[in-house]
């Protein structure tokens, strides 16, 4: 079987075909600037990580139209069910600098008081469920979530965002399997980056990637150019239409790289060849969404300095902001589980106090 995979913008930033959904240029424009933002706060998250100042970050980079032109084509009201590279559904959404830098730091204004690890954002009031470490455990509950909307006739989907990795684990066809028998409109957009952690995909699974894995259990599955974000918002629109006809769920497979390390404790040199890198950095989203907007004279150079300024005075303005904020309360370690504390984590509390030094 031949899989087709669609692409549209090419390395030179031009439409090879023309993209049958119109996309309007303030989407192309926020799109653009939403991916660059990311960009850039990856960037000084990894920095941060390495003086100290946060305890671990990963990045997105290379990735950043798998998060941006998906979040681009839905809506406010569809339900999100991130793995940890898709920062930039966060920043398309509204999420700013320093309510991610209060998480990453992990201060009282996080969100989840620093009860996760960095880069596990999340916030209610932006649909966006809280990523979890765990790889694979959010794709059944995108799938339950989705079924329960279908039952309330709700006109909304969920999606769930994995890496290639997650799809061996046994959640991944679980959910897919659950979603597939129900008709739940959710959408499973998987990155398939290349590696799970230091395992290349040829090492994951012999199937011709993911795509498959989607037709094996009765699901209607797409393969895109995961870096290419006409393709990717094209695609997107078409699988929410779909499960809103009833004939989801829908299974995405974007073809795309990661450019940077797993995370901050992790060495790519060690098992992966630079020439690799190399070769994708030709791919970028960022600068293939640029050079459109150029050649249209939507975007110039000037454009381009003041938006670089501005986030980099923002994100510098968050840090700030960050590193002055006190942590959450001590005694915020236990609460909002039980509706009374159980004795026994009480005791356990009382012995933690003991040794405690405040950071403020
Ligand atoms: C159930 C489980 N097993 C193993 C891990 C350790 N782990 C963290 S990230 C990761 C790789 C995931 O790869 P993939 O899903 O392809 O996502 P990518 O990091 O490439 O974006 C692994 C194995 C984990 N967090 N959870």
């Amino acid at each position: 079987m031949q899989i087709k995979t669609l692409s549209y913008l090419d390395e030179l930033g031009v439409l090879s075909q023309e993209c049958t959904t119109h996309i309007p240029d303030a989407i192309l424009l926020k799109g653009y600037q939403t991916m660059v933002l990311t960009r850039h706060v990856d960037e000084r998250m990894i920095t941060l990580q390495r003086q100290g100042s946060i305890s671990f970050a990963l990045s997105s980079f290379g990735e950043e139209a798998c998060a941006v032109a998906s979040a681009a084509a839905l809506s406010l009201e569809d339900w999100m069910y991130p793995q940890y590279r898709e920062l930039g559904i966060m920043f398309w959404r509204g999420f700013t600098p320093t309510e991610y830098l209060h998480h990453m730091f992990g201060t009282k204004e996080d969100l989840i008081l620093g009860r996760q690890m960095p880069n596990h954002f999340g916030s209610r009031v932006l649909n966006v469920v809280p990523v979890s470490s765990p790889i694979g455990t959010k794709i059944p509950h995108a799938a339950g979530c989705a079924y329960a909307m279908k039952i309330q006739k709700e006109p909304t989907i969920a999606i769930a965002y994995f890496g290639d990795g997650a799809t061996s684990e046994g959640d991944f066809h679980v959910g897919l399997n659950f979603a597939a028998v129900r008709k739940a409109p959710a959408i499973f957009f998987c990155r398939n980056n290349g590696y799970a952690i230091s395992t290349p995909s040829t090492c994951q699974f012999a199937s011709d990637g993911i795509y498959p894995k989607g037709i094996g259990y009765g699901i209607q599955a797409f393969r895109v150019d995961g870096n290419d974000f006409f393709a990717i918002y094209e695609t997107v629109s078409q699988a929410k239409k779909l499960c809103l006809e009833n004939q989801g769920p829908i299974l995405i497979e974007a073809m795309t790289y990661r450019m940077g390390a797993h995370s901050t404790s992790d060495d790519p040199s060690r098992y992966r060849d630079d020439s690799e890198v190399k070769a994708w950095e030709k791919k970028c989203p960022i600068r293939r969404l640029r050079l459109y907007l150029m050649a249209k004279k939507l975007w110039d150079d000037a454009q381009e300095e003041k938006l670089l300024n501005t986030i980099k005075k923002d994100v510098d303005d968050a840090i700030l902001i960050a590193k002055k904020t006190a942590k959450p309360p001590l005694q915020s370690l236990i609460e909002d589980v039980y509706f009374e504390i159980p004795p026994r984590l009480n005791n356990e509390f009382q012995e933690i106090k003991t040794l405690y030094e405040p950071h403020e």
